[in-house]
């Protein structure tokens, strides 16, 4: 028994393992309203004609390419690497509610969230995401006859109850206006989250309401961990949020990195702790860069080796600057074909273990 095999509760303490993922197999979703109101319009003809494809072949290679190169250079720090296993998501598959083919196993941070020793599994929102835990099926055995937690959370049906037929058809002024009063293209009919709108802070645990994560999934979190953290909805001025981490980015105790242009509304809570807030600097991928299933602010999507190591993109030079003035050394990393897929570096990845211990920040008050 290894008791000591999974342990985060943070993103910035020393680095041990983390698990990466993999674009092999990356599959085009079906445009289903979820995709939609989590994507550009601009790339809705590119679903419609290539669902249930691979992804074009020399993306994935170049992604791939580059993920190999950042797993490389986390095992010359000394970061034992696990990388998930994917399957045929070209493969169609039919429930009593969804018919669909997947996505990919390229972002364990949406599937996956450790919290002190125990790793959460998301039942996640898009149909085509539904099975995308059994990538990470070799791994949670692997942890589970070490002895370790693994909590799936609960999984609803995702029957059409659970999404808002008409949402993306509102224009970004109407989804300010619905985002203002916490409407969604997911509804409140079942649990439903990503694990990526979780943020961990010690014993204070944040997460947002976004197209993906609901409130009877804040809710069903805090219950989960009431006996040892504390866990608050946190809010920001986003028309389409989607996942926290190209929004709310913790870099060390005191200090959070955030997105200029998502304000977030409970920023007087964390500077009243003495912590400060300093906004990240603008993306510079060209404006023609594929982006399927992003924003250009995946610049902000860093992955915390300690305080003071930060790996960043190679040509993101203004948040390089910025990271260098923080006084972090910076560890610059090509990744822009991983960014079509949707993520950066700390979306492909998920810290299984950090030289960490559960602190109390008191950021939210009991
Ligand atoms: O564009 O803010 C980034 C994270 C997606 N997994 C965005 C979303």
């Amino acid at each position: 028994m290894n008791k000591v095999g999974i342990n985060s509760h943070n993103d910035w303490d020393p680095l041990q393992e983390i698990i990466v993922g993999t674009v092999k197999g990356a599959t085009v979703p079906p445009l289903h309203i979820t995709v939609k109101a989590c994507s550009y319009p601009d790339y809705w003809p590119f679903f419609s004609k290539n669902a249930g494809k691979p992804f074009p072949e020399e993306l994935v290679n170049k992604a791939e390419k580059e993920l190999n190169d950042f797993v490389h250079i986390l095992e010359q720090e000394g970061i034992v690497v696990k990388r998930p296993t994917p399957f045929d998501f070209t493969q169609t598959y039919k429930t009593p509610h969804i018919e669909t083919s997947g996505l990919y196993a390229a972002m364990p941070r949406d599937v996956l969230t450790v919290i002190g020793n125990e790793v959460i599994e998301a039942p996640m929102a898009w149909p085509s995401r539904y099975f995308e835990f059994l990538a990470y099926q070799n791994l949670k055995q692997e942890y589970l006859d070490m002895g370790c937690q693994w909590t799936q959370a609960p999984k609803g049906s995702m029957s059409k109850e659970l999404y808002c037929a008409d949402y993306p058809i509102a224009s970004l002024e109407d989804r300010h206006k619905l985002a203002g009063e916490n409407k969604f293209v997911t509804t409140e009919h079942e649990i439903c989250f990503d694990a990526a709108d979780v943020v961990r802070m010690g014993k204070d645990i944040f997460i947002q309401r976004s197209q993906v994560t609901n409130e009877k999934a804040i809710a069903w979190l805090t219950q989960h961990l009431k006996e040892t953290h504390r866990v608050q909805e946190i809010r920001f001025k986003d028309p389409n949020p989607m996942h926290i981490d190209a929004t709310f980015v913790p870099l060390r105790p005191g200090l959070i990195l955030i997105n200029p242009d998502r304000p977030c509304l409970q920023a007087q809570q964390f500077k009243d702790a003495g912590w400060d807030l300093v906004k990240a600097a603008a993306p510079c991928l060209p404006s023609d860069w594929p982006l399927y299933l992003s924003s250009k602010w995946l610049c902000m999507n860093i992955l915390l080796l300690d305080t003071k190591r930060v790996v960043v993109e190679r040509q993101e030079e203004l948040n390089i600057k910025l990271f260098k003035s923080l006084g972090f050394e910076v560890i610059p990393v090509d990744f822009r074909h991983v960014y079509s897929f949707g993520g950066s570096f700390h979306c492909v990845t998920c810290d299984i273990r950090r030289d960490s211990r559960l602190e109390d920040f008191k950021l939210i008050k009991e």
